[in-house]
C-alpha cells in the first residue's frame, strides 16, 4: 500500500471515504459539475464523485478511487486552501489563480495543488461507466477530420499516455478549431497553452498502480475502451466553440 502514494498528499481519516458511497443521483447528469470549485464560503471544495465509488469496477476499482478521489484529489483541495489563506488569491475562481500563478516559480506550490484539483475535477467527468465505445456522430466525425478515425485518436492517446515520462495526463483538446493530442507534465494542463481540453487520462502512478501495477499501457487502454466519456468530450467542444 505504498508503491502508488507518489506525490505526499496528506492523508485523511479512513472514515472520510464513506461519503463517496451513493453519489446523490442529480450528480450523475454529465457535465453538471462545474470545474471551479469555490464554494460560497470562498474554500475550494472537493466535488463528489460524479459516480458512485465502485461504478467504474473492474477497469478501476473501488479501492483505486477511494485513494484517488478521496486522498490525493482531497489531498490538493486541502493544500491548496491552506496555501491560499490570507493571500490575496483567496476567494478567487480555480481557472483564474491557475492563469494567475503559471509559470511563477515563486507560485508553483499554489500552481501545482490548484491546477490538479482541475486536473482531477476534469478527469473524473472524462470517464463514467460502461463509456468507451462509439462517440456521438458529431464527435466521430470530428475525430475522423482529425486523426483519420477514432482508433486512430484512441491510439494516439493512449502512445500520449505511454511516451510521458513519469507523472503527467494525456488530452483531447480542442487548439482553434482542430482536435489534437497532447501530454503534460506533473501538475501543468493545457488551459495554460491557450488550449481548449476536451478530455483527459491521468497517467500518474497513483491513477493506476492498485489496479494495473506498473502496466500503464494496460490502464490507458482499458480506460479509452471501457471507461472514457466521449458526450463530456463534445459538451466541451462546443462549451468552448
Ligand atoms: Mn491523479
Amino acid at each position: 500500500m505504498h508503491a502508488f502514494k507518489q506525490d505526499d498528499t496528506p492523508q485523511p481519516a479512513p472514515g472520510r471515504r464513506n461519503f463517496l458511497i451513493g453519489a446523490p443521483a442529480c450528480l450523475l447528469a454529465l457535465g453538471s459539475l462545474s470545474t471551479g470549485t469555490r464554494a460560497a464560503g470562498a474554500e475550494h471544495t472537493l466535488p463528489p464523485l460524479p459516480y458512485p465509488i465502485d461504478a467504474l469496477d473492474p477497469v478501476l476499482s473501488a479501492n483505486t478511487l477511494g485513494y484517488h478521489h478521496g486522498k490525493h484529489h482531497k489531498g490538493y483541495v486541502d493544500n491548496l486552501n491552506r496555501l491560499l489563506a490570507g493571500t490575496e488569491l483567496a476567494g478567487h475562481p480555480l481557472e483564474a489563480i491557475i492563469l494567475r500563478t503559471a509559470g511563477q516559480p515563486a507560485q508553483a506550490a499554489v500552481f501545482n495543488n490548484a491546477a490538479q484539483v482541475w486536473n482531477h475535477n476534469f478527469y473524473w467527468q472524462s470517464l463514467r461507466p460502461r463509456g468507451g465505445g462509439e462517440p456521438p456522430a458529431e464527435l466521430a466525425r470530428r475525430l475522423d477530420e482529425a486523426f483519420g478515425s477514432v482508433a486512430a485518436c484512441k491510439k494516439e492517446l493512449a502512445a500520449a499516455a505511454m511516451a510521458q515520462f513519469g507523472s503527467g495526463w494525456a488530452w483531447l483538446v480542442a487548439d482553434g478549431g482542430r482536435l489534437r493530442v497532447v501530454r503534460t507534465s506533473n501538475a501543468e494542463l493545457p488551459l495554460t497553452q491557450g488550449l481548449r481540453p476536451l478530455l483527459t487520462v491521468d497517467v500518474w502512478e497513483h491513477a493506476y498502480y492498485i489496479d494495473y501495477q506498473n502496466r500503464r499501457a494496460d490502464y490507458a487502454n482499458a480506460v479509452l475502451d471501457r471507461l472514457i466519456n466521449w458526450d463530456f468530450a463534445l459538451e466541451n467542444l462546443h462549451r468552448h466553440a
